[in-house]
């Protein structure tokens, strides 16, 4: 037989038609990359008079038959002993010298065997046979049988702690998701859910002792105890899960070998908490408003009844999530209403403390001895780590930069990297794309070029603190469009399920997107999750459009009358001559179904008019945030109220000369996260400059009119107020008179 000793990274190459096929095919394509793999020729049938010799941990083998019974239409016949002819054998030996969660995987003509020392092990070795099967295996369809490969794979991840947060307070998702969202993280073994559970926007865990944390700090509205924010509008939001769920929940994510940690975030971010029992704030008349736009979000650090809360709740998570970790916060703490209040003025006076960091700091240090009271190991944000000494077995989440991580590691404490430029996945994949992005755009070559360990050197009992790697998915955004959430994840987390798992050197960002092309979309689509395509990239070059593919093959179309490319569009050359305004041109790509972002031509933006203008408002100003800065053409600076719209409230523009023009596009709130919008109100125009009449409604932040001449004035007028603490107004995007 011949045989070929293959490094993916040579072999993988793109084949569309093993994308598109049902069987599985060479290349193999398996993300994250494993260790070592040798291929060989031939193929093992799974079929359904394959058997299966099974040692080890029960939970793995219903896993297995389940997932099999779904693809063949039958459990595979269990045997005593591995059949020979040709059938399974999975096994379980802690006498192996096999590292934690590794394995071997053998496929050859007597069958598939599988090898680890911990049940672990053996569930990362299902799943990369699994990418080995049609990708039916995620969907549930059934094949009538599966070729698989013949090959000898020994794999072992680079990391222990393989990480995704999700915020599910600022929007709620309900159990089935996170469900789904579980079955997502194991396919990638990723091994640990990181579920952030309260924040000032909502309180999402029932706590029996004290009801109103969820009876009221889980709902968010115009009458709640939290304000709205966040897309919630007018309506009553929010929601949380029952303890019956989290248990639920929790046995889900077991069987799939995903960990989930809890987090509640304390004692910044405790809005909901603190709105539903607004004795834990301080007594002060406090207006401080926080990062995240909140006040009254703290809660007072020296009131001793607080701790015994604090106790109770965290011993009711303690029995629900069987982790040994335990998330308490940390994160974003603005100290001056402490500074304001007495108890906590009195107990600085007390211990002679100076800086208010070492308030927070006595705050980690009791939230410490509560957590591992209740059998727990605490972890922190970064943040713990200024105000003082912390507890040898507390554990720090880097997420403002990973030179807090490394600061951790010499200090002798454990880190998980997460350094929001690389890992946070609410960012925008691009500036035109939906999104934070105060860490910068984060592109899915940017996340993968992310190494937890570079930059630094560090000994080796440092490098072990270094515990892994964790994505982060803040959900201020996530509420429109519907699974936003999915498109902000995917596939930014296959990236970082292989920053996690695979060795270093078997890394290399071309090899993983051919792979992830070649295949992995394809799992994810089977699998039900939805997720960005990378657009086609253009280039102006000689009035030629130059257009390349996000893939070979993928279907890239386009239009050239501004509107929206469908798959009905004409599909894009490799090269076309510019024929059109250029403004007026889009492209797409798809692949299958799934179509990437529209992008226009680079650099049009500069052929948008700039007319002398005068803007006017009843709206208080601030400073820095002026009117004129809605007028000064510049994309970054805006006017913003010092106050929630009203009814009554204008905004207008005077041009000097009459403005002829295309179109207008009229912007409110920040584009990227549409926060601080107006959501109910119309745009007027003056063509005499004297009368005004209505041209459009605005109800969701933004609109482009097309005025019938000439006009010389533009009025923005407020119908009703927005819920949210101000308003934006952006630069009119002001289209020049088509010559096409
Ligand atoms: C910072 S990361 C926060 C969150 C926000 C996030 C938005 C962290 C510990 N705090 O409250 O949601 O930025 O990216």
């Amino acid at each position: 037989m011949r045989k070929r000793v293959l490094s993916t990274i040579l072999t993988a190459f793109l084949c569309t038609s093993s994308m598109l096929s049902q069987q599985s095919n060479r290349p193999l394509n398996l993300l994250p990359a494993p260790l070592h793999i040798v291929e060989q020729d031939g193929e093992f049938k799974l079929t359904h008079a394959t058997t299966l010799h099974f040692k080890g941990n029960l939970s793995d083998k219903e896993y297995f038959q389940t997932e099999i019974e779904k693809l063949l239409g039958s459990r595979l016949k269990e045997v005593k002993r591995a059949d020979k002819r040709g059938g399974v054998s999975i096994i379980t030996d802690s006498s192996l010298d096999i590292p934690k969660e590794g394995y071997q995987l053998n496929i050859d003509k007597h069958g598939v065997s599988i090898k680890a020392s911990d049940s672990d092990g053996v569930f990362w070795a299902i799943q990369t046979l699994f990418q080995l099967l049609p990708s039916e295996i995620y969907s549930g369809r059934e094949v009538p049988e599966a070729t698989l490969p013949h090959l000898i794979i020994e794999d072992s991840p680079r990391f222990a702690w393989r990480g995704f947060m999700l915020d599910v307070s600022r929007q709620f998702f309900p159990k089935e998701y996170i469900i789904k969202y579980i079955d997502w993280l194991s396919m990638h073994k990723m091994n640990k859910f990181h579920w952030h559970l309260s924040d000032d926007n909502g309180w999402r865990v029932e706590i029996k002792s004290y009801p109103h944390l969820t009876e009221k700090g889980a709902w968010r509205g115009e009458n709640e105890v939290t304000p709205p924010a966040y897309g919630s509008g007018t309506g009553r939001y929010g929601g949380f899960y029952t303890q019956d769920d989290i248990r639920e929940i929790v046995a889900y994510a077991k069987q799939r070998h995903v960990e989930v940690i809890p987090e509640i975030d304390l004692p910044g971010h405790s809005r909901s908490s603190v709105g539903a029992y607004p004795e834990m704030a301080c007594t002060v008349e406090d207006t401080t408003i926080s990062v995240n736009g909140e006040v009254k979000n703290l809660l007072c650090v020296a009131r001793e009844e607080n701790y015994q809360m604090l106790e109770a709740i965290v011993s009711e998570m303690a029995q629900l999530f069987p982790s040994q970790y335990f998330h308490a916060g940390g994160d974003e703490v603005n100290p001056s209403p402490w500074t304001k209040c007495k108890k906590c003025s009195a107990l600085m006076e007390s211990n002679n403390w100076s800086d208010p960091h070492q308030l927070q700091n006595h705050f980690t240090r009791r939230m410490e001895s509560i957590v591992r009271k209740a059998g727990k190991r605490m972890i922190g944000w970064n943040e713990i780590i200024k105000g003082g000494e912390l507890d040898s077995s507390t554990i720090v989440f880097a997420w403002q930069a990973s030179k807090y991580g490394f600061e951790s590691v010499r200090r002798g404490w454990d880190c998980v990297m997460m350094p929001g430029e690389y890992t946070y996945i609410d960012m925008q994949y691009t500036s035109n794309e939906r999104g934070h992005n105060w860490a910068g755009a984060i592109e899915l070559d940017k996340i993968y070029s992310y190494d937890p360990l570079a930059g630094e050197t560090l000994s080796d009992e440092e490098r072990q603190r270094v515990l892994g790697v964790q994505a982060c998915l803040w959900a201020e955004s996530l509420d429109k469009p519907a699974r936003q959430v999915e498109y902000q994840s995917f596939p930014r987390l296959s990236a970082l399920a292989e920053i996690g798992w695979s060795a270093q050197e078997r890394r290399e960002y071309s090899d993983f997107y051919r792979r992830l092309y070649g295949s992995h979309l394809n799992r994810l689509k089977s699998a039900g999750a939805l997720f960005r395509l990378n657009p086609p990239k253009l280039n102006v070059v000689n009035g030629n459009i130059e257009v390349s593919s996000p893939y070979d093959l993928a279907e890239v179309r386009y239009t050239t009358d501004g509107t929206e490319p469908t798959v009905d569009s004409p599909l894009a050359p490799s090269s076309l001559k510019m024929e059109h305004f250029p403004r007026n041109y889009r492209f797409k790509a798809w692949y299958l179904d799934t179509p990437s972002p529209t992008i226009p031509l680079p650099g049009v933006d500069s052929l948008l008019l700039k007319p002398e203008v005068e803007v006017t408002t009843n709206m208080p100003e601030r400073d820095r945030w002026g009117a004129a800065l809605a007028a000064d053409w510049k994309p970054n600076s805006y006017f913003r109220s010092t106050r929630p719209c009203a009814p009554g409230d204008w905004f207008n523009f005077q041009f000097a000369e009459p403005l002829s023009c295309s179109s207008i596009h009229v912007e409110t709130g920040l584009s990227n996260i549409s926060r601080y919008q107006l959501l109910d109100g119309v745009v007027e125009v003056s063509y005499d400059g004297d009368s005004f009449e209505e041209i459009a409604k605005i109800t969701d932040g933004s609109v482009r009119i097309v005025p019938e001449r000439a006009i010389q004035q533009l009025r923005i007028r407020v119908l009703a107020a927005n819920y949210e603490p101000l308003l934006v107004i952006k630069d009119l995007r002001i289209e020049p008179l088509l010559s096409k």
